[in-house]
């Protein structure tokens, strides 16, 4: 070659190197997902993180009288061994900075059922740490309730979870189907469980951790002096008054109330219950109450449901990188499904895997309400999508909005009698107006019902905003993203528009001094920041929109001197930005997503972001496994694994068209 053509060429390829590495690392993370695709067409994978559920499962098998097998026995020892802190206890989460009593009393009730001995070195740790915390009794109020179940603490020892609440006439501020699903479906159970004051018998083993963890003082226990006791490593929320004034008065009317109401309250309960069962093929609407109504069922020796409950928990155990788990949801699927799709989109496509992915998306979506709705509470679902999938049957605002996403970016490529019928996906973008709050947000799972007072009277201490459905940030963003596409493919709808008019201003309302978003599924604020922007921009702000700027100018002044993004999750308990020591991948591709959606993708910023990605990518294209990033109820991490696989190809292959664009 000549000389003089080759320096040019070299001289452009310095230029342009970054933009032929990142587009080799788009490629090979394509690649790496296509790989990972499921026969199905979704993704699948581990879901852990809270350290409550595996415990609770294990205390189920036990009440149930179905041990597990010995391949998983050993699994979840190894699952249990690997999350075990170093001072012996279990935190909140698997990753968290403390031990919590709830936890580590549940998980040393766990290691012995699961057959350890108590003279076993980390069965031991745990216990000492128990003792040197306190005991049992400052476990935080859901430790307390799974522990009467299990007949290791005395039903008089907790507050009343009175089953009467739900003969209220809905009107009543305070009935429990204005609370947010989530905490009614696990109060739900509860209330049958406490109702019937339903415990397993004491046998040995009982017997036996009633000695170990109360130090042989169990007999003496004065219990109804312990239902305030609550250790100082369990509390997140601490008792307001009006929740203690809420729980003396319940413990006075507990005396008074007659059988045959409890006996109303309870059916009533039940009918609930199996309308939860029915409804979701048994998976329930998460991991709490799957346990919990298979309790119920045990206890009515309702051998049938209880078989069934059975099948459907498999769905929740992962056999993952660190031993066996209960998952916080029956899987993340769809949710995966719909970012790793667009993701691929982004990039430029790959054929057979954007079908097989379109294919799930589309046999996933609900096609029915369930039946009666009013008389069980129950917004629509017809047109949603769920989480995880169709049998699960709960449809969620921001699922509802990817899948439509998904579905309107994929229409034209799919022959017609492979696509989703158009009026499919016009009772997704109608079941996403119905959704819309009056303060112009959207909440997760319904519209929001109960007065932001009622979190005053969260019983929980240990997880915050669990009472009531909020609008948040990241569904609003995620359905106006869908609104916006929608009103282009159905200019014929009415009302999408103002839908998005009003969403637009509700982000306004949410965006801090500082120019960031609070995020509440996803720490934190770097996650926030990034759906607040992508909103305000579907919502029809401009690139010189002043709050686009603040959200450029919040992120980049907290950018780390490598180009990364990393944020502690502590930022969801405090409530602040915290730096993470390390800078991570997955927060890091928000960021960079929401430079290029803020207009500043061509920023130096930006670029520093994209290599950043580029070189911490493996030589497979995939992404290793970080810190976790996931969050809920602002204080329990969660483990979304494929966030690390699709966030950063999709954020790459963003930062490289908006310089196409530019160019
Ligand atoms: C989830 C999982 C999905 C998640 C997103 C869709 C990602 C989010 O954008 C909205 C909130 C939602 C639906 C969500 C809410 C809280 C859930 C259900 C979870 C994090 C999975 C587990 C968690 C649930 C509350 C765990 C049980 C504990 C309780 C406090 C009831």
């Amino acid at each position: 070659m000549d000389v003089n053509l080759f320096l040019i060429a070299f001289r452009v390829a310095v230029a342009h190197g970054i933009f032929v590495i990142v587009e080799n690392a788009i490629a090979r993370a394509v690649e790496n997902l296509a790989r990972r695709q499921e026969a199905r067409g979704s993704w699948a994978g581990d879901y852990g993180g809270p350290m409550f559920l595996l415990p609770m499962y294990v205390g189920l098998t036990h009440a149930a009288g179905r041990p597990v097998d010995e391949r998983r026995r050993r699994r979840m020892l190894e699952y249990l061994a690997s999350a075990q802190r170093e001072d012996g206890s279990l935190g909140l989460h698997a990753e968290d900075t403390q031990g919590s009593m709830f936890t580590t009393v549940l998980g040393y009730v766990a290691l012995r059922i699961l057959g350890t001995a108590p003279d076993d070195p980390r069965a031991a740790r745990m216990l000492r740490w128990i003792h040197a915390n306190g005991s049992p009794l400052g476990a935080a109020p859901w430790g307390k309730h799974f522990l009467c179940v299990l007949n290791l603490y005395d039903w008089r020892g907790i507050h009343p979870v009175p089953p009467e609440l739900w003969l209220l006439p809905y009107a009543a501020p305070f009935h429990p189907a204005r609370l947010w699903c989530h905490c009614r479906q696990v109060y739900l159970p509860m209330a049958w469980l406490y109702g019937t004051r339903s415990a397993v018998p004491a046998g040995d083993l009982i017997r036996a951790l009633r000695a170990e963890l109360y130090q042989g003082r169990y007999a003496a226990i004065a219990w109804e002096a312990q239902r305030n006791v609550l250790a100082a490593t369990d509390r997140y929320t601490a008792p307001s008054l009006a929740l203690r004034a809420v729980n003396r008065a319940l413990d006075g009317l507990e005396r008074l109330v007659p059988r045959s109401l409890r006996r109303r309250a309870l059916d009533e309960c039940l009918r609930h219950i199996q309308f939860e069962d029915r409804t979701t093929s048994f998976i329930r609407i998460g991991p709490v109450n799957a346990v919990l109504n298979t309790l119920v069922h045990c206890f009515r020796r309702a051998d049938a449901e209880v078989e069934r409950s059975f099948t459907a928990l498999e769905g929740y155990l992962w056999d993952g990188h660190d031993g066996m788990k209960m998952q916080s949801y029956n899987s993340s699927e769809l949710w995966d499904t719909a970012f790793a799709l667009q993701a691929v989109l982004a990039a430029g496509g790959h054929d057979p895997v954007v079908r097989r992915a379109y294919t799930f998306v589309r046999d996933n979506q609900i096609l029915d309400d369930v039946p009666e709705l009013e008389a069980h509470y129950r917004h629509r679902s017809r047109g949603g999508w769920p989480f995880s999938n169709r049998p699960h049957g709960w449809p969620i605002t921001d699922c509802t909005a990817e899948g439509l996403k998904c579905a309107l970016a994929l229409e034209s490529k799919i022959e017609a009698s492979d696509r989703i019928p158009p009026e499919l996906l016009e009772a997704s973008v109608g079941l996403l107006q119905s959704w819309q709050n009056q303060d112009g947000g959207w909440a997760t799972y319904e519209l929001k019902r109960g007065g932001a007072w009622l979190e005053r009277l969260n019983p929980s201490e240990v997880f915050g905003d669990i009472m009531v459905d909020y609008s948040y940030v990241e569904c609003t963003s995620a359905v106006l993203q869908a609104l916006a596409q929608a009103r282009t493919r159905f200019p014929h709808l009415e009302g999408v528009d103002r839908a998005i008019a009003r969403g637009g201003d509700f982000l306004r309302t949410r965006q801090r001094a500082d120019g960031s978003f609070e995020g509440s599924w996803a720490v934190c604020f770097t996650y926030g920041t990034w759906f607040g922007v992508s909103g305000l921009v579907a919502a029809g702000a401009r690139r010189d929109d002043p709050a686009l700027a603040r959200a450029v100018d919040f992120l980049v002044g907290r950018q780390k001197p490598d180009g990364s993004w990393g944020e502690s999750g502590q930022s969801c308990r405090e409530r602040r930005y915290v730096q993470h020591s390390r800078g991570q991948v997955v927060q890091t591709a928000w960021a960079l997503s929401a430079l290029v959606r803020a207009g500043a993708g061509a920023s130096e910023p930006a670029r520093r972001a994209a290599r950043f990605l580029v070189g911490r990518q493996e030589v497979d294209g995939s992404w290793a496994r970080e810190s976790l990033v996931g969050v809920f109820n602002k204080t329990c991490l969660i483990n979304y694994d494929n966030y690390r696989h699709y966030f950063p190809l999709w954020a790459l292959a963003e930062w490289r068209d908006s310089h196409r664009h530019t160019d």
